[in-house]
């Protein structure tokens, strides 16, 4: 499986051009894409990070890690996924960093997601949906979720994401409207995000074949 993500991680940097911010997601397939782009970092600007573990990543091999705020909408995020469907909607959070990484997918021009050919499914919900929560809202979320979607949401818990809020874990759910379904979860007081990238969702989807497979 490894051998898929770096091959995706590499190809990515294909879509690097000279002076580019580079947005950058969080895992371990991003962690490939992140040591490929160290090797032509005098090529870009800088990076936009979405989350700590990256930023740590990326400062570490010498890249400058920039403020979104300071930057404006950047050209290109390059992020991995925990599935993705046929569309190229995605579920993303299982690194609990899915707030920021939705944050900076929205303000890109290009997403590039870099997935490893076990993330490809024919639909979304095998893999747990990851929606971070304010903590007291926790049992309100779960509870409203139970009723509404038939979906059964574990906490997932001892995890406490960047921004200082929980993750709640939403299994049996078989997600044939992921669009619907991320709109009407974005609802609910007390959800910050929802590991739904479907309204929007991937540009570009590079799975890590033996020949990288490019679907755009
Ligand atoms: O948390 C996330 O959204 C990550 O991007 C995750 O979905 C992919 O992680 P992996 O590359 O380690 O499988």
């Amino acid at each position: 499986m490894s051998e898929g993500k770096r091959l995706a991680g590499e190809k990515a940097i294909e879509y690097v051009e000279d002076g580019m911010i580079v947005g950058v997601g969080t895992g371990s397939t991003v962690a490939f894409f992140i040591d490929a782009l160290a090797k032509i970092k005098h090529r870009i600007e800088g990076a936009v990070s979405s989350s700590d573990q990256s930023t740590e990543r990326l400062r570490a091999h010498g890249i400058e890690v920039l403020d979104l705020n300071a930057t404006g909408p950047l050209s290109l995020y390059v992020d991995g996924a925990d599935e993705c469907d046929p569309g190229k909607h995605l579920i993303k959070g299982g690194g609990a960093a899915l707030t920021r990484e939705k944050i900076i997918a929205e303000a890109s021009e290009k997403f590039v997601c870099i997935i490893d050919p076990a993330k490809q499914v024919p639909v979304l919900g095998a893999f747990p949906l990851p929606i971070e929560v304010i903590p007291m809202a926790r049992s309100l979320v779960a509870r409203t979720i139970l009723e509404t979607t038939g979906g059964q949401p574990v906490w997932r818990e001892g995890v406490k994401t960047d921004n200082g809020n929980w993750v709640l874990d939403i299994h049996n759910l078989s997600i044939t409207d992921p669009v619907a379904l991320e709109a009407r979860l974005n609802q609910i007081p007390g959800v910050v995000s929802v590991g739904l990238f479907a309204r929007r969702k991937a540009d570009v989807v590079i799975v890590g074949t033996a020949t990288p497979t490019v679907l755009d």
